[in-house]
């Protein structure tokens, strides 16, 4: 057994030794620069990428011989990535239902949220939920899954939702935090509290907007990734920050819009360790800016629609503790404006590490792909609808017909919810009887239960399925 795991411990040290080696013929090959190399750099960009993703396989296809699953090793879903991947959220715990779009009281959202023990949270309804003050989610083994929902699905406001507890998985939520916030809500913040982490947390296809702090704050947090969520028109702040007097590490932020942010594109703090990858930043005015002392991965990032920009570089250092110390970034392959690399401050240039910061499963696409890519996955999104809501889909059309402004001049736009009809669960195990009656023969199976035996339950492997759709 010992053999075996050191194999695999030489096995993947090669792979990643692999790995970097390729980052560095491609480091050395994107410092000359020369545009006629560019062509040639695309495709050894592409080979890497290949070569990484054959590996990714023949490592998968390795480890499925074995008939029995680690469980320490099931992915919170299947396609999840980064930092945050291992979380289990309400894996075999109860099921809660949102059946009102109340505030609080039986059948509501915070009912859900607050909650004690393990569970998985659906949702019944559509429309807007005005929150009269924050959601605190204290108690930790939760997963959200708002593609439950029939029409649009439920849109919060009002307040913000904070995540204070450990092991979360948050998918197709919305919030726009909107108008009748307080001053300093995030739409959604992930903060452990002073003397403990929120770990092992991933929010996927979420939608967070008009903020009146930051649309997200990610601090005394570690292992979490932030996936394939928009990120949009704040009210306060700024998009998104990282860090801010807590120790905050192992955070993923990856394949994300950042869209009509003025600020924070991203923002990392002091004590703070991100990987940034694949991520768009659309229509700001200041681009990313890093505290010293903070820790980044900075990798295929494009940044698009600058307007009025004070600061010198779109990777810039803020230096708030006077002279810069302990940074430490690697940056590779971003983009500004889909054609040039992205200036970097030269204060960074002591800091630049050859190797990942922050290495995680999470294999790059090229930056040139990832406009392309934003524009099909990004946004909280409902099998029984068009997708996203119109809010949303806005969004993203803003990005395809390259709009050069427009966040002042409506800024509250909320969308118009479908409602449509939720589908039956009459033994309220979450699922679907039609989906349970097709798919096991009756109702029997339930939210504990796990059919194929592969260690999702089939509560889970129902979301999957929605998520497909
Ligand atoms: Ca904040
Ligand atoms: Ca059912
Ligand atoms: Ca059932
Ligand atoms: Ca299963």
């Amino acid at each position: 057994m010992l053999i075996t795991n050191s194999l695999n411990l030489l096995i993947v040290m090669s792979v990643k030794t692999t790995f970097y080696f390729g980052i560095l013929v491609l480091l050395s090959l994107a410092s000359k620069g020369c545009s006629k190399d560019s062509q040639e750099f695309n495709t050894t960009i592409q080979e890497n990428i290949e070569e990484n993703l054959r590996n990714q396989e023949s490592d998968s296809v390795n480890s499925s011989d074995s008939s029995e699953y680690d469980s320490s090793e099931i992915k919170a879903f299947p396609d999840a990535i980064g930092h945050g991947r291992y979380a289990t959220g309400g894996r075999g715990g109860k099921v809660l239902i949102v059946e009102n779009l109340n505030d609080s009281g039986p059948g509501s959202l915070r009912a859900a949220f607050e909650a004690m023990g393990t569970r998985n949270v659906v949702v019944k309804v559509a429309g807007f939920i005005d929150l009269k003050s924050p959601i605190s989610i204290r108690y930790p083994n939760m997963t959200f899954e708002g593609n439950t929902a029939p029409g649009d699905g439920i849109v919060v406001r009002g307040a913000q939702i904070g995540i204070h507890s450990s092991n979360h998985i948050i998918r197709n939520l919305a919030i726009m935090v909107g108008e009748n916030a307080p001053n300093n809500a995030d739409a959604l913040q992930i903060f452990g509290g002073e003397f403990e982490f929120a770990e092992n947390v991933i929010v996927d296809h979420c939608s967070l907007s008009h903020g009146t702090d930051e649309n997200l704050g990610v601090s005394a947090a570690k292992n979490v990734t932030i996936s394939n969520t928009i990120i949009s028109n704040h009210k306060g702040n700024g998009g998104s920050i990282v860090g801010a007097d807590y120790t905050t590490y192992n955070i993923s932020f990856v394949q994300n819009l950042q869209i009509w942010n003025d600020e924070r594109n991203p923002r990392l703090q002091q004590y703070g360790k991100v990987e940034y990858i694949n991520n768009m930043f659309y229509g700001f005015v200041t681009p990313a800016q890093l505290s010293d002392g903070c820790q980044f991965d900075m990798i295929g990032n494009i940044w698009e629609n600058e307007t009025n920009s004070k600061q010198k570089f779109i990777i810039d250092m803020l230096s708030e503790g006077g002279e810069l110390k302990d940074e430490t970034a690697f940056i590779f392959d971003n983009l500004y404006d889909g054609k040039k690399e992205v200036d970097i401050d030269t204060e960074l240039n002591k800091s630049i590490s050859t190797n990942r910061i922050l290495p995680s499963d999470i294999n790059p696409i090229p930056s040139t792909q990832v406009r392309a890519y934003i524009v099909e996955n990004v946004g909280s999104r409902h099998f029984s609808s068009s997708g996203l809501n119109s809010y949303d889909a806005s969004l993203l059309s803003d990005i395809v017909n390259k709009v050069d402004s427009n966040y002042d001049t409506e800024p509250y736009n909320y969308p118009t919810l479908t409602q449509g009809e939720p589908y039956l669960d009459s033994d309220l195990d979450g699922m679907d009887d039609n989906y349970e009656v097709q798919k096991f023969g009756d109702l029997s199976q339930n939210e504990t239960t796990d059919f194929d035996e592969n260690g999702y339950t089939d509560l889970e492997e129902f979301f999957f399925f929605l998520n497909k759709g």
